[in-house]
């Protein structure tokens, strides 16, 4: 199946894995792109150091493209943006923020850079920048999340620029990627199905919180301070939702968050830690390889969709 994304990239498969903080590292990021998707490294609040082991331990797995997350929030974002040069990284996807800072450095080393948007006008104003294409991400998905569902976002983004739309946020299957086709994208990103892939490193206890959630089991913190966070609910999400309703402090409730996604990943805190997934985490029931992952998306994408081109 080749798409305008398949083309641009020079990947297999129109498949993005997210660039999911403390999650999205080489083992997972290699395998994705060893399976034929495009495999991307969270750049996360990591050091450019840690971030530069993880693109070398990456290209270890394999040759394919491999991309590199930068999230702008980050204290090192500066410097992240700078390695993705240094390392030669051929696609660069951002989040949680505008790019523009970087824009021309990329561009005059040629790297592709293909931002999260949440909104058309950041999409315009991106393609203006340059970018290669974007990233629709509704407020399905997990993690940091704007405040549009991906169904309403993605047609409406398709129609305001000329360059190729990733849809993301609730896709986790074939019907959802074939969906997201139909709604004019050119690719999908998943993070939730990937959480729980064989070479992904986060903890068993967060894969099995994830596999046994129901579809109603996400709650958004943080929506009074303009942070609106999505993930599992539990333990750490009743205090803060209490804490929230009661009018706490930014800095107290940020307190409460500190660490958390480290206690959940690495620790599998899953009372303390925050368990970021996606509303489609219902619909995960299994850990697979990225490979089957994959293959089985695709196959399932192709009886839906015929076997089309998307160019
Ligand atoms: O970035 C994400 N998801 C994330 S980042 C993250 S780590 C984190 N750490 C500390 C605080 C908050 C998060 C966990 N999950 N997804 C991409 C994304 N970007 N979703 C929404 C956006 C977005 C929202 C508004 C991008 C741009 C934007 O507006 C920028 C502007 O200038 O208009």
């Amino acid at each position: 199946m080749k798409t305008q994304i398949t083309e641009l990239l020079n990947i297999e498969y129109p498949i993005f894995q997210g660039g999911m903080a403390w999650v999205a590292e080489h083992s997972l990021a290699g395998a994705v792109s060893k399976a034929g998707g495009l495999g991307i490294i969270a750049g996360a609040n990591a050091p450019a150091d840690v971030v530069r082991k993880e693109i070398q331990m990456a290209r270890e797995i394999t040759d394919k493209p491999i991309g590199v997350n930068v999230m702008l929030l980050s204290p090192y974002a500066d410097e992240v943006a700078q390695v993705v040069v240094e390392e030669k990284i051929p696609v660069v996807t951002t989040g949680a923020g505008s790019p523009e800072k970087y824009i021309s450095m990329w561009q005059e080393a040629d790297v592709k850079f293909i931002p999260v948007v949440a909104s058309v006008a950041l999409a315009k104003r991106m393609e203006r920048y340059g970018a290669s294409a974007v990233i629709a991400e509704g407020c399905e998905s997990g993690g940091h999340i704007g405040s549009h569902t991906t169904i309403s976002l993605v047609p409406q983004v398709v129609d305001a620029v000329n360059i190729p739309v990733i849809a993301a946020g609730g896709i986790a299957d074939g019907r959802g990627m074939a969906a997201a086709f139909m709604l004019g994208a050119s690719a999908v990103q998943m993070g939730t199905r990937f959480l729980v892939a064989d070479e992904s490193i986060i903890h068993d206890n967060y894969k099995d919180r994830v596999i046994r959630a129901k579809d109603i089991d996400t709650e958004v913190t943080g929506m009074s301070h303009g942070h609106p966070v999505r993930q599992l609910r539990n333990k750490m999400t009743r205090e803060y939702a209490k804490l929230e309703k009661e009018g706490a402090s930014f800095e107290e409730l940020e307190h409460l968050t500190l660490g958390a996604l480290r206690k959940a990943v690495i620790e599998g805190n899953v009372d303390d830690g925050t368990l970021m997934a996606g509303q489609i985490a219902g619909l995960v029931k299994e850990r697979m390889s990225c490979k089957d992952i994959i293959e089985e998306i695709m196959s399932d994408t192709k009886k839906l969709l015929g076997d089309k081109d998307f160019l």
